[in-house]
């Protein structure tokens, strides 16, 4: 599975940090990104991020893949099936390795992007994957925790490869990670939203996800090396 990939190369690379690229300036990001790769384990990207550079998706993606292990998308696809499956196959085709996707349109939806995921042709390196947000980070989300509950339980019984869970919310975090033991969190809200590294990994993020902390740090290497030993001080590598 994709999330055995993640968590091999987490442990060689010593990081369990995802740069969120959500950088408009092209030059600066890509500074960001060579200054703070060492500490990587991934890329984060938004689908319009390459347009935004005046880029074509599959070079961004190459070209992002020399410095760091993997690019995430996070499409948030929420569509029916046959659409999620198609509009997946279309990003995953472009190199990303895995995608983030809403669980509230069904099993269903989310299972069409696994299949797209596991299809022969694309899974010739190994499966890609398929993550499924249960909470938002942002203030007055509609994720009440019956709804988190039922979105996590999808995750476990998908045997999706992460969920994606609000690090700046310890409580709903927590619980989320007793809902779906069986599957690795990876949480934005870290940083400028107000999460705290530590605390998020004690309460059950594996994967943490950071843009703004470290793309307006004066030295984004150091930001980044500073939280990626936050995590590991309590995750072991
Ligand atoms: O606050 P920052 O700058 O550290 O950036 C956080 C990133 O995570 C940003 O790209 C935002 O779009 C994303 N995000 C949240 O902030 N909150 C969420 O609940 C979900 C995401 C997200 O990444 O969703 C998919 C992982």
């Amino acid at each position: 599975m994709f999330r055995d990939r993640l968590e091999k190369e987490a442990q060689m690379r010593q990081s369990r940090l995802i740069l969120a690229l959500d950088e408009p300036d092209y030059k600066k990001a890509f500074t960001v990104l060579r200054k703070s790769a060492k500490y990587l384990l991934a890329v984060k990207l938004h689908p319009e991020m390459p347009a935004i550079w005046g880029k074509k998706p599959a070079q961004v993606v190459d070209k992002f893949k020399q410095l760091v292990p993997f690019v995430i998308l996070d499409a948030k696809l929420a569509d029916i099936g046959s659409s999620n499956a198609f509009k997946s196959e279309y990003h995953f085709l472009q190199g990303y390795d895995a995608i983030i996707c809403h669980g509230f349109p069904g099993k269903e939806s989310v299972q069409a992007i696994q299949t797209v995921a596991q299809s022969p042709a694309l899974a010739i390196n190994g499966p890609r994957g398929v993550f499924l947000l249960a909470a938002m980070t942002s203030p007055g989300h509609l994720f009440a925790e019956a709804t988190a509950q039922k979105l996590a339980q999808m995750a476990q019984e998908l045997n999706v490869d992460g969920i994606v869970a609000p690090g700046n919310q310890y409580d709903l975090l927590a619980k989320i990670h007793s809902f779906a033991p069986g599957i690795p969190i990876l949480s934005p809200g870290i940083g400028t939203q107000g999460g705290d590294a530590k605390l998020a990994a004690q309460s059950g993020t594996r994967y943490a996800i950071v843009g703004r902390s470290i793309l307006s740090a004066d030295k984004p290497g150091l930001e980044a090396r500073r939280t990626c030993q936050q995590i590991n001080d309590v995750l072991t590598v």
